[in-house]
């Protein structure tokens, strides 16, 4: 296993609904280590890059409106697979779809309003990561009890 990192978020309808400890302690349970968190309110530029794949899809401008709607928690996490542990946790895009325990299968029931996002890909990690977040913006450090986590 490769140590990752990957980007997540909480979207408006996450923070409105006040899901972000609930959210926050499923990843920090799991095991993986917080390097960043920040909340802001996406500007319109910065939504149109992180949605830059979906350009030419209806709902481009919905997503971006959205997004931008209100804050966001924007979050890196670190550890072995993260990228694809994450994803599993946060569960099927589409959230009636999504299974029961993961994030999306708990909490929400629509998909234009799926509560988290998260990197999809290695490459899309590095993307969105650097697009978030400013390079002194990223903590490296050693959990006290990382021992007790790995190998
Ligand atoms: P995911 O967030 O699971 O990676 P993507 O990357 O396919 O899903 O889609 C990005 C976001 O676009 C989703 N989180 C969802 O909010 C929205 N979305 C995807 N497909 C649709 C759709 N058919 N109608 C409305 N919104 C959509």
């Amino acid at each position: 296993m490769v140590v990752e990192r990957t980007f997540l978020a909480i979207k408006p309808d996450g923070v409105q609904r006040g899901l972000v400890g609930e959210i926050v302690g499923r990843f920090e349970r799991k095991g993986f280590k917080l390097v960043a968190l920040k909340q802001l309110i996406p500007s319109k530029e910065l939504a149109e890059q992180h949605y830059g794949v979906h350009k030419e899809r209806p709902f481009f401008a919905s997503l971006v409106g959205f997004i931008t709607s209100g804050p966001v928690v924007a979050m890196v996490w670190e550890g072995d697979g993260v990228i694809a542990s994450a994803r599993r946790l946060i569960g099927s895009t589409k959230p009636l779809e999504a299974e029961p325990g993961t994030i999306r299968g708990d909490l929400a029931i629509n998909i234009g309003r799926n509560v988290i996002h998260g990197s999809d890909a290695p490459e899309t990690a590095i993307f969105e990561i650097g697009l978030w977040f400013k390079p002194d913006e990223l903590n490296d450090w050693i959990p006290s009890d990382q021992s007790w986590r790995v190998e």
